[in-house]
């Protein structure tokens, strides 16, 4: 029998994703950060040496997602939304994506994490893809699954809603601790990535808005129909300013 191979997409602040595909792998496939530099700087591929669960993986790691209006920050925060997108464009491209681990510190449940949700989950990837939520750093907690039981409702409140998830350590300083989370890991991704592959397909707008876009910007017309609809969603769902969701919605229809 042929093994399918399915693609599986990381995102979420510098919490841990490069970490989550080595401790996946059982092996330094991805360069980790050693300091507070951003590590990963346009999305990447890996695929996993070994198949599990009658599948073949490819891990596709991208960039943070930090979000912060100082002007140096935001850039980058802009960069990365650019690389998201351009990540879907190339997995519909290639056949589509199979599950997206959202990827985050052992921090308490905020509202920045509602907003990244929304923005990639909702926004960006329509909510057409199992989604499934993956909290590292947790080796000091006696049983990393009470960061769970601690924030459920929170994340409840925020709308967080999610396939399954992970309490998880990708360090290897208590090795059954380590173990333990590299099976719960591989467990959730052989159980929660779809069986078909799925297509985000058309981008708000599509085809059609490149020319509708041209004659607009020839004419000073008022902006596309889409572009606008998606700037509202963004200052609707993730409390973006006009200017901001402005410049996010350029870069990502
Ligand atoms: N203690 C602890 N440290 C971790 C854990 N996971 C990751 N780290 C550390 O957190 C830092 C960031 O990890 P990365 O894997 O590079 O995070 P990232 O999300 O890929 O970061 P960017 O690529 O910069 O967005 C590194 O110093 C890791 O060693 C964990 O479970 N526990
Ligand atoms: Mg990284």
């Amino acid at each position: 029998m042929t093994e399918v191979t399915k693609n599986i997409v990381i995102f979420g602040e510098g919490a841990g994703k490069s970490s989550v595909i080595n401790l996946i792998a059982g092996k330094p496939l991805a360069k980790v950060s050693s300091d507070l530099t951003r590590c990963t700087l346009a999305w990447k591929e890996y695929s996993l040496p070994e198949a599990f669960g009658g599948s073949r993986y490819n891990l596709f790691d991208t960039m943070g997602i930090e979000n912060s209006e100082l002007e140096l920050d935001f850039k980058s925060y802009l960069a990365a939304l650019a690389d998201a997108r351009n990540l879907i464009k190339t997995l519909d491209d290639r056949g589509g994506i199979h599950l997206l681990l959202y990827c985050i510190g052992k921090g308490r449940a905020t509202a920045t994490l509602q907003v990244n949700y929304r923005l990639f989950y909702e926004i960006l990837y329509e909510r057409k893809v199992p989604i499934v939520l993956i909290i590292t750093h947790l080796e000091a907690e006696r049983v990393m699954e009470d960061w769970w039981e601690r924030n459920r409702a929170t994340l409840d409140e925020y709308d967080i809603r999610v396939a399954r998830h992970a309490c998880i350590t990708t360090v290897g300083d208590d090795r059954s601790k380590y173990d333990n989370s590299q099976r719960t890991i591989r467990r959730l991704l052989q159980d929660s990535a779809s069986n078909e592959p799925v297509k985000r397909g058309t981008f708000v707008g599509g085809r059609s808005r490149g020319l509708a876009a041209s004659f607009g910007r020839l004419l000073r017309t008022r902006p596309d129909p889409n572009v606008r609809a998606l700037q509202y969603k963004l200052r609707d769902r993730c409390g973006m300013k006009k200017n901001v969701a402005q410049k996010v919605a350029n870069r990502i229809i």
